[in-house]
């Protein structure tokens, strides 16, 4: 189910409990910033999820509640995923997923990260 991104942040969701170890998961990076591991439910060969360890609910809270330090250091971050993983050659898609309309089913922040195939044009 969408969740509605303007509620506070709730700690007991799926990615906090991934964060405090409390559920396991495929883990590809890690920094003190920035955490990346396999989606569950791969859309591509690759599909990595990457996260901030701050608790932020979403995009849009993050770019207004986030710190220039935090907000630099998560896009470094995933610039670092991807290129750890050796995908800016042949290229890979970031998408992040904002609330009820674009479906954002988890709500702590994450940008998906597609790579491994020809992805074609953008969806919509
Ligand atoms: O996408 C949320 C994404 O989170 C969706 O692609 C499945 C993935 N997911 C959900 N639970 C897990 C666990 N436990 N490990 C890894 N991946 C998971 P959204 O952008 O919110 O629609």
């Amino acid at each position: 189910m969408p969740i509605d991104p303007t509620l506070p942040y709730d700690d007991q969701n799926i990615f906090a409990k991934i964060l405090r170890g409390e559920i396991p998961c495929t883990k590809v990076h890690e920094d003190d910033h920035v955490l990346a591991f396999k989606d569950i439910n791969p859309q591509a060969p690759t599909h990595v999820l990457v996260i901030p360890k701050a608790p932020f609910v979403s995009w849009d809270d993050f770019s207004a509640r986030g710190t220039d330090e935090q907000i630099s250091a998560f896009v470094r971050g995933v610039g670092e995923v991807a290129r750890m993983l050796g995908l800016v050659e042949p290229g890979y898609r970031l998408l992040a997923n904002i609330g009820l309309d674009a479906h954002q089913e988890v709500p702590h922040l994450h940008v998906h990260l597609f790579a491994g195939k020809p992805l074609g044009p953008m969806l919509m």
